[in-house]
């Protein structure tokens, strides 16, 4: 097919509308999302994490895209303003905030599904061919022209997005699906406790991403159907997945790293450990997720600011940052850095050893502080001589977070400092 016409995938993507579903809360990150939406949180060093579907969409020529925002919107608008709203609508191109704003009834959006249907005279007024719901919840690179070409190909009604993950990491957590030899869908359970692994793959289960494509004209249909029934919880993997099933084509669209054709880097980053992981995953000397290639730019709102700077004190030999991601606007002055994530805007003074941390704009690190793996949320003033994740009971003491696997996590709130600022 794409032999025959080169502008094939150009010419699906163009008549796609991108919808990215960037309301949801992100509980198990605790203090970290109490004032941001999951999809408003820092990752990698500059970026935020809705950053990432956002320019998946872009460099894949999908260019009229939605944000779908609720919970703690504030900090995700602002970004999406700063950095997301200057495309050219006489082009065709958007990127436009659809906040819950009681459209079509009184209520919030409930499910995922809701959220979809109270902005149906929105996509009405686009009428692309194809609706692509996309979750802003996670961290990866993916080219989504193939999958929207396997979905006109195999002539679905929609299509799901998945990857193999390990039973144990789906259970509860992600939908869970079993496909035909033609990857049709033939059964869907959201977040089971038991997923089911694949035949002839021990220990794996199929699950699903929480990205979606469908046909304009079935997506109006099945929503409005699923806004009347009063026992849905209107929400995609609740109901409107499982119910398709038995009369409707459903395709599995396998999502592999394009390159080795195996599995493909996709992070949830849904709890302290795993965000705090994923974070220590590209500081490593040849990372799964790459921040600096040029073929996928990954696009963000920058402030201007100065270059980090290392100020080297010969007396202790202190004063730099190794094996570490430093970003602008930072000084590292007279202190240890390893291993570390360090966003813009941190200050860190003499004497201080940092190990294994990631640490979000606008932080102050005083004098003598010893702190190894910890998350450091946005404008906390760490005080002088403090010590952090080198003794759990201690930190707990501190008021600080400790999850099981040792991670700490330190907020404005815990250090009894003011939260209230933007
Ligand atoms: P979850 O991620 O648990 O499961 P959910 O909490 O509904 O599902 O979030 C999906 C996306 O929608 C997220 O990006 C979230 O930010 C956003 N969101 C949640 N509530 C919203 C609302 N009211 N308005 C706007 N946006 C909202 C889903 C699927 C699973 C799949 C996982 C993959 O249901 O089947 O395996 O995603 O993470
Ligand atoms: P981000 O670092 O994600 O940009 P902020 O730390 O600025 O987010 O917080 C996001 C929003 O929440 C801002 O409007 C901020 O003023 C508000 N906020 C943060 N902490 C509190 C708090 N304790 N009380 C009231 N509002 C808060």
């Amino acid at each position: 097919m794409e032999d025959q016409n080169p502008r094939y995938v150009s010419l699906i993507t163009k008549n796609t509308l991108a919808l990215v579903l960037a309301g949801g809360r992100g509980s198990r990150l605790y203090e970290l999302t109490n004032w941001r939406a999951k999809p408003a949180l820092y990752f990698g060093g500059k970026y935020r994490i809705i950053d990432f579907p956002l320019s998946n969409c872009v460099n894949s020529g999908i260019r009229r895209i939605g944000v779908l925002t609720q919970y703690k919107a504030h900090s995700l608008v602002r970004h999406l303003v700063r950095g997301w709203t200057h495309f050219k609508k006489e082009l065709g191109e958007f990127v436009e905030i659809l906040p819950a704003s009681q459209r079509y009834s009184e209520d919030w959006y409930q499910g995922t599904a809701d959220a979809i249907y109270q902005n149906l005279d929105i996509i009405r007024a686009e009428m692309p061919d194809y609706v692509m719901v996309l979750s802003g919840d996670h961290v990866y690179k993916m080219d989504y022209g193939p999958m929207l070409v396997h979905h006109v190909e195999s002539g679905a009604d929609m299509t799901v997005c998945c990857l193999e993950v390990p039973v144990e990491e789906a259970a509860n957590a992600f939908g869970v699906m079993q496909v035909d030899r033609n990857s049709k869908v033939t059964g869907f359970q959201e977040k089971p406790a038991q997923p089911a692994e694949i035949p002839g793959r021990p220990g794996l289960t199929l699950a699903s991403m929480g990205n979606y494509i469908f046909n304009t004209e079935f997506l109006f249909d099945r929503l409005i159907k699923d806004a009347a029934n009063l026992k849905s919880s209107h929400d995609f993997g609740n109901d409107i997945i499982p119910a398709l099933l038995d009369n409707f084509h459903v395709q599995a669209y396998p999502f592999r790293d394009p390159e080795t054709g195996g599995m493909a880097y996709w992070r949830d980053v849904g709890t302290l450990d795993s965000f705090w992981l994923a974070n220590m995953e590209l500081v490593g000397t040849v990372p799964s997720l790459s921040l600096y290639d040029k073929v996928w730019p990954l696009w963000t709102y920058q402030e201007q600011l100065a270059p980090a700077k290392f100020v080297f004190n010969r007396d202790d030999r202190r004063g730099m940052a190794v094996d570490s991601m430093v970003s602008g606007g930072c000084v590292i002055s007279g202190s240890q850095v390893s291993d570390s994530v360090i966003f813009s805007n941190v200050r860190i003074n003499s004497y201080s050893s940092i190990e294994k941390a990631v640490i979000l704009p606008e932080v102050e690190v005083g004098r003598n502080v010893r702190m190894r793996n910890t998350i450091v949320d946005r404008g906390c003033v760490i005080p002088k001589g403090m010590v952090i994740g080198h003794d759990a009971a201690q930190d707990r003491a501190n008021g600080l977070r400790v999850t099981d696997s040792g991670v700490v996590l330190v907020t404005r709130g815990m250090l009894g400092q003011p939260e209230g600022f933007a």
